[in-house]
């Protein structure tokens, strides 16, 4: 019988699918569930053919210059890829894959929890009865913002962004996106959302604005400085995508003069590490990167794991790459 590789999981995986993996592969799973250290990842590389990293892993060209001969396929279990150097995965021959698609709704869900959340003081108003200071109704308590009839712009129209397009519809909101490109004119129609070529006319003229593009080069404080300065002073911004997409010391700048109104955020740039001066604004929403935290998304994303290492072990080109190998 050939000898089964080597899989290295770097963090503690659903119950069900760590015994499956165990089944399939020689997979060595993590003891104590901690965020691998640079030093760990390495030795990890040095020794796997697989490695399953998440997004607490940061493999850039120098822990993947660690990478033995063996390892050929880096398994991500998650969707955004921005914590692995791909051009230095792809100069290894090493191929990256993600899990695509299981993610989708949850995230849309979170999206529009934090546009209520926000928009309708979630936060303060349950920090007001858990202090012990609710002395009772009144007419003019904890007033938030009416989303009915609003205006959404959502950056990044991908899976997640029409997701959320089709939720906010029954909450009422008019849908406009920007993104790289506009998306099929029937699916465009299917939504009633109104597109944007401008970045910035989007931003000047909306109420809410929803973050749901991938963090690339790109797309790095694509919501700079100069572009927070074009929102509207009552607007509401949200980010499920990745804190890098935001300039996160000038957005907690402007939230904190009222030139923007509240904000949601479930990522930040330097988790989890978050700036306490947001942590001190009344008007924003906090959430721990739980975007995608379901007890059944999080199993689908362990069974495309399995699937993208499986398929790769039996000699197969994985579903979900996202670079080719040259192997
Ligand atoms: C995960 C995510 O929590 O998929 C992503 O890009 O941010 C989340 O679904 C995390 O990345 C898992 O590694």
């Amino acid at each position: 019988e050939r000898k089964k590789p080597l899989v290295i999981v770097t963090r503690k995986l659903p119950d069900v699918i760590e015994t499956r993996m165990m089944e399939l592969f020689d997979t060595r799973l993590s003891t104590d569930d901690h965020p691998m250290t640079a030093a760990e990842l390495a030795e990890a590389l040095r020794v796997a053919t697989v490695v399953v990293p998440t997004v607490t892993d940061r493999l850039d060209a120098t822990v993947l210059s660690h990478a033995g001969p063996q390892l050929k396929l880096i398994a991500n279990f998650g969707n955004g890829v921005d914590h692995i150097d791909l051009k230095a995965a792809r100069e290894r021959g090493i191929m990256v894959t993600n899990t695509p698609g299981v993610l989708t709704e949850d995230t849309a869900d979170m999206t529009m929890a934090l546009i209520l959340a926000t928009a309708r003081r979630l936060g303060e108003g349950e920090r007001l009865i858990r202090a012990g200071q609710w002395t009772g109704w009144g007419p003019t308590l904890m007033l938030g913002t009416r989303i009915w009839g609003k205006r959404l712009g959502i950056v990044g129209m991908g899976r997640i962004g029409q997701a959320l397009a089709r939720r906010a519809r029954g909450f009422g909101l008019s849908v406009h996106y920007h993104n790289r490109h506009r998306v099929h004119p029937e699916i465009e129609q299917e939504l009633e959302a109104t597109y944007w070529e401008s970045l910035d006319q989007m931003l000047a003229r909306m109420d809410i604005i929803s973050i749901n593009c991938p963090h690339t080069p790109a797309t790095y404080h694509l919501l700079s400085a100069r572009r927070l300065n074009l929102l509207r002073a009552n607007s509401i911004i949200v980010n499920t995508a990745r804190g890098e997409v935001i300039d996160e010391n000038e957005l907690t700048r402007k939230l904190s003069k009222g030139e923007i109104g509240a904000a949601g955020l479930d990522v930040f740039e330097q988790e989890p590490a978050v700036n306490p001066k947001l942590m001190a604004l009344p008007n924003v929403v906090l959430l721990p990167h739980m975007g995608s935290a379901t007890i059944e998304g999080r199993q689908d994303m362990g069974e495309k794991v399995i699937v993208n290492i499986k398929t790769f072990v039996d000699g197969h080109k994985p579903p979900d790459r996202v670079i080719e190998s040259m192997f």
